[in-house]
């Protein structure tokens, strides 16, 4: 059987808790409760559309399939507690069975559907999951089949059954049917009452998020109701989530941005209606947008870059419903904001924040100068953010420092990384972000860049350190760096720069197939490589990695960028 969850997370200090209750940020109230309390207030209201099918389900249908898919959960061996792996496109079925997790108190690692075999067992193993959702093919890729071979990996750590729960119409033999699971059941009162002694409490732990990365492995962060219950609910009021909002989810949902600030969750919780949308492609988005009014949503700057390409090209018609752009997980660069509200028609509202917790947003009656040139303020009162000097002395006003944050909704540590923890987090409970911002006068932030060593490409992040451990495997390889290259269109892309071994060599090809041969989401290949003789280091002795960014840089800018295309 897995071991408890609770024997590996950081919970608040008690005060800090009780703080937290006493303010109303912690309303004590498990999330599968807060949603059924919408469906029945609300029965009738269309709470869900998946673009792909048509498919429409109200909140009161959407609250019965889940209370029958948790049912269904459990009668499959899952009980409260136990870890899924979440890995489904943006369909109907990411929504149901999130929320039937949430109901059952089954608690759903959120995945990526780029990730492949190595991070899928990674995850798997490092959750102790018992059970793994994905689609049967996307994009060519055969999920269901990677799901099944993963079961001698995944039974070496934990002796309970590996479920292999599947969405799409080729569903194998020793599959369970996702969609006939997710499915309304016979008797809603029956599953209700079911469910009532089991649920899971406020303080447990409601969806496992992914860490954006800075260390070899990818780390988990717990996130319980009462922290994510708050975190969606306060981020629909700074957005203007209501019962009338049409959330249209483009980015991979299983993402904290369009899962819960507010996002699916968010939007549910204030009686309004999420659209499913596989992509977020400028053709298909703009046309789900005036098919179903869509009034909010939420995209990376690289997409929010597109789509202002293709309303330029192609006209903004049936854009008229939209009112709200977020754009989020990088750094949006201040003439392209400036560009949304005249192209686009709806106001732009910038997002700086992290699936550790704190969120910082531009309001939307913020001025155009706020909005088009910083990334905001934190979401809550009870936010507390520093930005220091190296030291973890604070820097005077003004000034640049590196952002550390505690608050209602940032935990206190990762999931079972007890050694990462006492890096990543000071003693008295500050989590360190890795970025470099500044507060202006009026108290708004703006990221300038980062001390973490990660690699941003377009919203995607890539642990260089990940990236190397990789590449070392290589037995020509003495010595690797990963490091972020500029690039127009994505922000940053991964550059790796090599010192083979004497006489020996590689080449970008061969690390790019040896990452495809040993499952790795391809967003972390390194698209440009380059050979040197000797990697320079600091006076503590660590490669140098400024210098190297800065050398790639300057190749970039060369002539010779035109023939030098990286990969798509
Ligand atoms: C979001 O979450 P993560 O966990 O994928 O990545 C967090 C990191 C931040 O520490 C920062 O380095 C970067 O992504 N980031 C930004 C940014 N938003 C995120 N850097 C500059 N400007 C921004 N606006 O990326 C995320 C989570 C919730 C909402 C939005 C984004």
């Amino acid at each position: 059987m897995p071991s408890p969850i609770g024997d590996h997370t950081v919970p608040w200090p008690a005060a800090e808790a009780e703080r937290y209750v006493a303010a109303g940020y912690w309303a004590g109230v498990p999330l599968g409760d807060l949603l059924r309390e919408v469906a029945e207030r609300t029965p009738e209201a269309p709470a869900l559309i998946d673009t792909a099918d048509g498919r429409r389900l109200t909140h009161g249908r959407l609250s019965e399939q889940a209370d029958a898919t948790a049912v269904r959960l459990l009668d499959l061996g899952l009980s409260p507690g136990h870890r899924l792996i979440m890995q489904l496109g943006n369909g109907w079925e990411f929504v149901v069975l999130t929320l039937a997790c949430l109901r059952a108190g089954v608690v759903p690692v959120m995945a990526l559907p780029a990730h492949r075999r190595t991070e899928l067992t990674y995850l798997a193993c490092h959750a102790e999951a018992t059970a793994i959702a994905v689609p049967d093919v996307l994009r060519g890729f055969d999920h269901q089949r990677l799901a099944h071979d993963m079961t001698p990996a995944v039974r070496e750590v934990t002796d309970a059954p590996w479920h292999v729960l599947v969405a799409g119409d080729a569903v194998a033999r020793g599959s369970v049917d996702l969609r006939a699971m997710c499915a309304p059941g016979p008797d809603p009162a029956a599953d209700r009452a079911r469910l009532a002694g089991i649920g899971p409490g406020s303080r447990d732990v409601a969806v496992f998020l992914l860490s954006g990365g800075t260390t070899g492995l990818p780390k988990l962060i717990a996130r319980t109701h009462d922290d994510y219950a708050y975190n969606a609910r306060a981020s629909a009021a700074v957005t203007g989530i209501g019962s009338d909002t049409v959330y249209l989810v483009g980015l991979p949902a299983g993402h904290n941005f369009p899962l819960a600030c507010p996002g699916i969750l968010g939007t549910l919780l204030a009686g309004g209606r999420v659209v499913m949308l596989s992509s977020p492609d400028p053709a298909r988005a703009f046309a789900a947008i005036a098919a179903e009014g869509v009034t909010h949503t939420a995209v990376v700057p690289a997409v929010a870059a597109r789509w202002l390409e293709h309303a330029t090209e192609h006209g903004a018609q049936g854009l008229g419903s939209l009112r709200v752009l977020q754009v989020g997980g990088a750094r949006l660069a201040d003439n392209l904001a400036r560009r949304i509200r005249p192209a686009l028609g709806a106001t732009l509202q910038q997002v700086f924040g992290m699936a550790e917790g704190l969120l910082n947003f531009t309001r939307l009656d913020d001025g155009d100068e706020v909005i088009c040139t910083t990334q905001g303020r934190p979401l809550s009162p009870a936010d507390e953010v520093r930005l220091v000097d190296a030291l973890d002395v604070d820097v005077p006003p003004g000034e640049p420092g590196s952002l550390l944050t505690r608050g209602p909704y940032t935990p206190r540590g990762y999931y079972r990384a007890a050694e990462q923890n006492s890096r990543a987090f000071t003693e008295d409970g500050w989590y360190r972000s890795g970025d470099i911002c500044r507060t202006t006068p009026a108290g708004n932030l703006i990221v300038e860049g980062r001390d973490k060593d990660m690699i941003n490409r377009g919203g995607e992040k890539v642990s260089a350190e990940e990236v190397e451990n990789l590449v070392y495997r290589f037995p020509s390889v003495r010595q690797a760096a990963a490091v972020a290259m500029p690039d127009p269109v994505l922000g940053e892309r991964v550059c790796l720069y090599v010192v083979a071994k004497p006489g020996a060599t590689v080449t970008l090809e061969e690390i790019r197939d040896s990452m495809e041969r040993l499952g790795v989401a391809r967003f972390k290949w390194p698209e440009h490589l380059v050979l040197v003789d000797e990697l320079k280091t600091t006076k503590v002795g660590k490669i140098d990695k400024k210098a190297l960014r800065a050398d790639i840089a300057a190749r970039r800018t060369a002539a010779d960028r035109d023939r030098d295309l990286p990969h798509r």
